[in-house]
């Protein structure tokens, strides 16, 4: 199915509000403007945008460490997000949660993780829920490769196929974890989704860099799951083309190897899409404006606003003196 132009058009000005979202964070850090650490995921827009856009708004995301994208394909209001990076009252979670611990309950945004593999049984614990409260809304957890090797992931899926529950499984496979190639920590080749059949699970493997392809995958997914069918697995190849985090060299793989993927890069290969489809280059370059003018306004608002006192950092602690 090929989407209409006035659709991929507006993904393509979400992909690019993610790309410009994160390349601003790092400009932020190296003027020492954001403090911390953070996990990019520059390359792999078109799978954040496809699984996000492909559910219904009122279907629920469970995120992981490299977490900016699927925030902002939510349509989460980009200076409450980058707020919240930089520590401010007016953040998403008043500047406590950052970038891994940021959740929007009005947005059906469950929260990023820190921990590799922790979101999967906080997703299929809220997709129980919705199973128990008789909604046809579904969860989408996302991980990455390497979470496949937790036991978290393996105990989700056992109980979710068990309990027929209500979740999309969603691996984002960027051939990494951290340092180690994918072939090196995932048994069998590699490849995440043939896991599934030990649950007698559904599962497919996806290039996660069109992101037609992987919104199509989701809306299929996710209508078989909201219908009762079960959870299901879908695997997104794909890229990171920035280090695992902030300043980290990549010694593990060649420039020449992260030149072949940059050839892949979404963010180049869609305007060609869009182009070939009439959509006009003044189109693109203003879709592209309007997502780079909005991040700038939310830096620039971002650091200008307040942070908390002291008084509003001890707010929420317990523990007796
Ligand atoms: C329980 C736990 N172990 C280790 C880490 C350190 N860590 C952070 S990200 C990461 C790699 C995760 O790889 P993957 O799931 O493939 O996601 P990617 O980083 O490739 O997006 C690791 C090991 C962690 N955060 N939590």
């Amino acid at each position: 199915m090929q989407l209409s132009n006035e659709k991929l058009l507006e993904f393509y000005h979400l992909m690019v509000k993610i790309r410009a979202f994160e390349e601003t964070l790092s400009s932020l850090f190296s003027k020492g403007l954001l403090g911390g650490t953070s996990h990019f995921c520059i390359g792999q827009e078109a799978s954040a945008v496809g699984v996000v856009q492909g559910v219904r708004d009122t279907d629920w995301i469970v995120s992981n460490h490299r977490g900016h994208g699927h925030l902002l394909a939510r349509y989460l209001d980009v200076d409450k997000v980058m707020a919240e990076l930089l520590g401010k009252l007016t953040g998403y979670c008043g500047g406590r949660g950052g970038s891994q611990h940021m959740c929007a309950m009005d947005k059906c945004f469950l929260g990023t993780n820190g921990i590799t593999g922790g979101g999967i049984p906080l997703a299929t614990g809220a997709a129980l829920a919705l199973k128990v409260q008789k909604k046809d809304d579904i969860v989408v957890a996302f991980f990455g490769d390497g979470a496949s090797n937790q036991g978290t992931f393996h105990e989700s899926l056992n109980i979710a196929a068990l309990w027929n529950l209500p979740i999309l499984f969603v691996c984002e496979n960027n051939k990494y974890a951290m340092s180690t190639p994918v072939n090196r920590t995932v048994a069998g080749g590699g490849q995440v989704a043939p896991r599934a059949a030990g649950y007698k699970m559904r599962a497919g493997v996806f290039e996660g860099r069109d992101v037609e392809i992987v919104y199509q995958a989701t809306q299929e997914a996710a209508e078989r799951i909201r219908n009762g069918g079960g959870p299901e697995l879908l695997e997104l190849m794909t890229y990171r083309l920035c280090g695992h985090s902030k300043s980290e060299p990549r010694v593990y793989r060649t420039r020449e190897e992260e030149a072949e993927m940059a050839k892949l890069d979404p963010l180049m290969t869609l305007p060609q899409r869009l182009l070939e489809r009439g959509v006009t280059q003044e189109q693109i370059d203003a879709a592209a404006k309007r997502a780079r003018d909005m991040v700038a306004e939310a830096a620039e608002k971002g650091l200008a606003a307040p942070v908390g006192d002291r008084a509003y950092a001890l707010d929420g602690v317990f523990a007796e003196n």
